[in-house]
């Protein structure tokens, strides 16, 4: 039996993660479940917004389900989720976006796979009298793994094409190689995909103009951070955005929004990115079939009229998870139906 990890955190966290569980538990009893402390609250507990036995359990288990965590505007504040990115080399994030019907009808269908190690998140920031100077890390290393995962994922999820996103024709040096890497990898490993690339500027004005050009992204850091969230935005907004961050031998899925501390306590917030989220995790752990029935479960929940508060629906987290697991329920069914 594999073992998950869940970390609800902060704000709606718990709220939403306790939602994706429930719906997961419908999908699957074949998982067995250790939670574990981070965020804000760890620390007011603990001292440590990400404990050390956190990490330990984290890297025990077979994958993380992770909410959300409250981030604080002080200079000392010790971010989590760059913490465990780093500690568990969780090198890639992928945030894959598209529409569900009822919701929205932008036409995108993309997967952002972003370089989730290095760029301007390594937090090297040097200040001086005059302001401060931040480092951005592009490394030939972290570039042809990002790349090669963009390609695996790309042929595994029968995808066509992938786009690199850089801005090498200002910043030659860093983004030149991680546009070299792609070039020189699509080149040679990768000739059953198309491959082409954009400059993050007008990839960010044709991903709202022309959505459907895109199929797979792959990019920096930074732009990738931006381009997911304005994706999410076109097909609905945050509450209906996953994300997977992975590496050799860990995993983390999250709903891509923050903790949302405005909304948290009231039983409002959109689990679908936490549901979504898990949907992905068992996808990752070999669980494909009840990967799928929970998509198609949240996809038949919105398609059938359901819908969650922000996006001016009266469900709120725990009515629009009931509609998911009927939908699920409704799927075995006529599955058992089919092998009688
Ligand atoms: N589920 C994603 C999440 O909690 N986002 C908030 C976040 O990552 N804040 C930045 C930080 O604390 O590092």
């Amino acid at each position: 039996m594999k073992t998950v990890c869940i970390l609800p955190g902060d704000g709606i966290g718990p709220e939403v993660i306790d939602c994706a569980r429930r719906v997961i538990e419908a999908a699957t009893d074949d998982l067995e479940f250790v939670a574990a402390d981070i965020g804000a609250g760890a620390f007011q507990r603990t001292g440590r917004y990400l404990p050390d036995d956190t990490l330990t359990t984290m890297k025990g288990a077979d994958t993380c389900l992770f909410g959300a965590v409250t981030s604080e505007r002080s200079e000392t504040y010790d971010s989590p989720v760059i913490g465990f990115g780093k500690e568990m080399d969780l090198f890639a994030n992928v945030r894959p976006v598209r529409d569900f019907a009822g919701v929205s009808d932008s036409q995108l269908d993309v997967v952002i796979v972003r370089e989730n190690s290095e760029g301007l998140y390594t937090m090297d920031e040097v200040a001086d009298d005059a302001g401060v100077t931040t480092r951005r890390r592009v490394s030939l290393r972290a570039s042809e793994r990002i790349v090669r995962h963009a390609i695996v994922l790309a042929r595994s999820t029968d995808r066509e094409g992938i786009c690199c996103v850089h801005k090498a024709n200002v910043l030659r040096r860093s983004d030149g190689l991680f546009l070299k890497t792609f070039s020189d990898i699509m080149a040679t490993e990768a000739q059953d995909l198309r491959f082409s690339d954009q400059l993050v500027d007008s990839a960010a004005a044709r991903l709202v103009s022309s959505p459907s050009d895109f199929d797979v992204i792959v990019t920096l850091n930074l732009y990738g951070d931006i381009l997911s969230d304005v994706a999410s935005a076109m097909a609905g907004g945050l509450g209906f955005a996953p994300s997977g961050n992975i590496g050799p031998s860990h995993s983390v899925f999250e709903p891509a929004h923050g903790s949302a501390p405005d909304i948290a306590g009231r039983g409002i917030a959109n689990p679908t990115a936490a549901i979504l989220a898990g949907s992905m995790m068992l996808g990752h752990i070999g669980m494909a079939s009840e990967a799928k029935a929970i998509y198609r479960a949240v996809f038949e929940a919105y398609a059938t009229g359901n819908k969650t508060v922000d996006i001016g629906g009266a469900q709120g987290s725990s009515k629009f998870t009931e509609a998911v697991i009927s939908k699920l329920n409704v799927q075995k069914t006529s599955l058992e139906g089919t092998n009688r």
